[in-house]
Order: structure tokens, then sequence, then C-alpha cells
């Protein structure tokens, strides 16, 4: 180990380059840059091999939630890999943090949601919801309810209905067809296709979009609609007020099931427990991940609702679905420490008395930068669109100030930090932020 730890950054960006095939890249453009090796995090912070610092302005890949390093969250670990390190819950067993970490999400997930199905990403959830919601019409006698409603830049996953269900193009380009029975929508992003509308009046336009669909096939055609309640990957895109409770009007006035994905959205990230708390919606069912674990065990689920768990224990009955590491137990350990460590700490009054609010009056003096044409967020996420396509350009500047920053696409920059950020690192990080839009505004 501590040999490992000595050799230097060439030594592992070489043996990254030979052996390992990275998510999302260019490997013709990485092999010439090398990757940027991560060996260290603390709190906010992670370090890079060279021992450069940097304030962690995603929280990871957004789920990070409750900060690196936190004791509570190791020594669950430590203590059920010794107890157990695998159980599985096929063939009628259980195990006990598994059984716990269920009944920690019931208590904090909205009313009527009171089961959870484990796996282990957000992509094998939500395969799990396409699954779910076309048995559950079909084992009732709709066995033309099989389409469903998406929208255009949404992100689901990355396998095969990860991202059928999600909206972006650029995927459903590469390596074939789409699974059959998905139709998007236009999304409900007011800053870049709102027009002459008001935000109020484009959400609703937006929201309709979903009734002029349902229409259009029939609704003994659709399905569900799955919405993430904010556009995560995507970049940040805020619905307006008015989008939410028009969609989910329109799927009880057609008897659709409401499916929101809260892989981002879930365990604080709006300043609520989850975003459908945030803009006062009762999907049927939820997709979880990142934020259960603070991300430092692999664990995701899907909480399905009282309607459709009935029609499970009566009508399903074996459902022919599960993962090896369906409700994995350290897994589950792990995210049952974070869930309590965010009760103990009170992390969502913090946030919604002190953090959100100085995070996003940050975010609007960020949004009056010469550079920056909008500023939108919501809780602990923030989008801006600059008024240039530099934004890769701009990422670059933050890493070079020691912030971590995500562009998307060459317009839009987002910011997720760990929601355990103090002021002074807020602070920080705006400084950071202002010194590299100085330097966009000034090459
Ligand atoms: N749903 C949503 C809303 C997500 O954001 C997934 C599902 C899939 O989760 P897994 O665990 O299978 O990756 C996600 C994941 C980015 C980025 O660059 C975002 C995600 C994953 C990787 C990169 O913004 N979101």
């Amino acid at each position: 180990m501590n040999e490992k730890v000595n050799h230097n950054t060439e030594y592992w960006q070489e043996l990254d380059r030979r052996h390992h095939l990275h998510p999302f890249v260019d490997t013709a453009e990485l092999n010439l840059e090398g990757a940027k090796i991560i060996n260290k995090a603390s709190g906010v912070y992670v370090w890079d091999t060279d021992g450069q610092k940097f304030l962690d302005g995603m929280a990871g890949l957004w789920c990070v939630n409750m900060g690196y390093s936190q004791p509570s969250l190791i020594a669950a670990a430590t203590e059920q890999m010794t107890n157990l390190p695998y159980y599985n819950t096929f063939f009628k067993t259980a195990t006990t943090p598994q059984a716990e970490l269920a009944a920690k999400i019931a208590e904090v997930a909205p009313e009527g949601l009171e089961h959870t199905f484990f796996s282990s990403s957000g992509s094998e959830a939500n395969d799990t919801v396409v699954r779910l919601v076309r048995h559950f019409w079909q084992v009732q006698g709709y066995d033309n309810k099989t389409i469903i409603v998406s929208r255009e830049n949404a992100y689901h996953g990355s396998t095969i209905a990860g991202l059928s269900l999600g909206g972006m193009a650029t995927m459903h380009g590469q390596g074939g067809d789409i699974l059959p029975d998905i139709v998007h929508i236009p999304q409900p992003y007011w800053y870049g296709e709102g027009g002459d509308l008001s935000p109020e009046e484009f959400g609703l336009a937006r929201a309709q979009e979903l009734e002029k669909t349902i229409l259009e096939h029939g609704a003994d055609r659709i399905a569900a609609f799955i919405g993430e309640p904010i556009q995560g990957a995507g970049g940040v895109i805020v619905p307006p007020a008015s989008y939410w409770p028009e969609i989910q009007r329109i799927c009880r006035k057609y008897d659709i099931l409401l499916v929101a994905d809260e892989v981002i959205c879930g365990f604080g990230r709006t300043g609520a427990w989850f975003g459908s708390d945030a803009f006062n919606i009762q999907p049927d069912l939820m997709t979880i991940a990142k934020g259960l674990s603070s991300g430092y065990m692999p664990i995701s689920g899907v909480i399905v609702g009282t309607r459709v768990v009935d029609v499970m224990t009566h009508q399903f009955g074996k459902f022919f679905h599960g993962y090896t590491y369906s409700g994995h137990p350290v897994a589950a350990a792990v995210a049952l420490a974070n869930i309590e460590l965010m009760q103990q700490t009170n992390i969502i009054e913090t946030l919604q008395e002190d953090t959100v609010p100085y995070f996003q009056a940050m975010v609007q003096r960020i949004g009056k930068h010469s550079t920056v044409a909008a500023a939108e967020g919501l809780g602990m996420l923030a989008g801006f669109a600059l008024v240039e396509d530099r934004a890769e350009e701009c990422r670059e500047y933050c890493l070079e100030e020691g912030l971590i920053m995500r562009a998307v696409g060459s317009l839009r920059l987002v910011l997720s930090p760990p929601l355990v950020i103090s002021r002074a690192e807020i602070d920080e990080l705006e400084e950071k932020v202002m010194k590299a839009l100085d330097r966009l505004a000034s090459e």
C-alpha cells in the first residue's frame, strides 16, 4: 500500500491509459492528456496525486451529500463487513441492515411510499421502473398500456432502459435503437426555450405537452410519465412552479403512473428530503441512488407507492426481477448510517434556514457577472448559462483555481456541492468561480 502511494502521477496515468476504459470520454483525447488521479478527500475537498487541493463543487458526481470521510459511515461499513459482508435477498431471504434501511426510507419518504426495491445504480433502478410499471398494467389486463413518456434532455442512466428513458440525442445515436414505446416530450427549460411566454405560462404549456401526447396515443396506451424534479445532467433545469402540479393533474386525470427520478434530487439536494416534497407532488414511484449513501457505497432503489405494492402483492405472482446486489448488506448499512446522520445533524433544517439561502444568494451574484446570461437554482443546485459557448474553457479555469465545477454542453455550468458545505467554504467557492469568470472575460 505505502509503496503504491509513492508512485508519481505519470505512473498512475500510464497504468490507467493502458488498462482502463473511462465512462463518457473521448479515449484518444484522454490518452493525450492523461487522467487526473484523485487519491484523497476530506470534508468538501479532494486532492490529486500531485497534491493539488480542489473544492468539490459537484459532490463527486452529485452524490457525496454529507461530505467525505464521515466516521459513522466508515464505522457502519467496517462493522457490517465484519458481521456479514454479503448475503442476497432472493428466494425469500432478507438481511437486517436492508430491512432497517427500507423502514428508514419509508420514514423520510413522502406519505404513501413505504416499500423499496433495491439495486446498485440509478440506471438499474430505472430498469426496474420500466419492468414494474409495464407489468403493473399488464397483470390488470391493460396489455397495451406500455408507453412511458419522458422528456427531451432528461437523464435517467446509461443502460439500455436508462438511456432510452433519457432524452439525450447524443446517447440515442450510439449503439443502436432505443427501447420501443418510450416517447419524449419537450423539456420545461424556460430560459432556453420559453420564447415570449412568462415562466408560469411556459410551465403550463410544457406540462400540457403531456396531455397532447396522451390524447394522440390514447390514454389506454400510456403506462407512466417519468421526470427528474429538476433535470441535473441536462444542466440544472429548474421548471417553473406551474409545471409539476399540472403534470400531476394530467397523470391523475388519465390514470397514468407518475414516476419521480430522485437520483439527484433526493436526500436533501433540493433543501427538502426529496424533490417531490420541494414541488409538492405525490409520485407513485421514486427512483433513488447517489445521496442515499452519500456515494460511499453503490446503492439505489425504487420506492414504490401503496397502489402499485397492492397490485404486486395480490396480482403479480412471482416477479422475475432482481439483481445479485439488491439490498447488499454493506451498502444498506452505510445508507442507513447516512440517513441517520442526516437526521441527527438536522441537515434539512440547517439547509432551509441557513445554507440554501446563503448559497442561492451567491448564485444570484454570480449571475450578475458579465460572462453569465442567466443563473438559476434551487436548494443546493445551481445552473448558469454563459453568454458565449465557452463552458468547457471556464471549467478548466475553475480547475486551475482549485474548484471542480461541471460543464454541460458548451453553454451551461452547474454546481452541486456537498450539503454540509460551510458559509466560509461557499465564500471560497464564490471567489474561485469569480476569478475563473474574470479570466474568461479577459481572454
Ligand atoms: N437518474 C438520474 C436523474 C441521474 O442523474 C441516473 C439516473 C443514473 O444513475 P447511475 O447510478 O446509473 O449513474 C443519474 C445519474 C453528469 C452525470 O455528468 C450524471 C449522472 C451520472 C453520471 C454523470 O452529470 N447521473
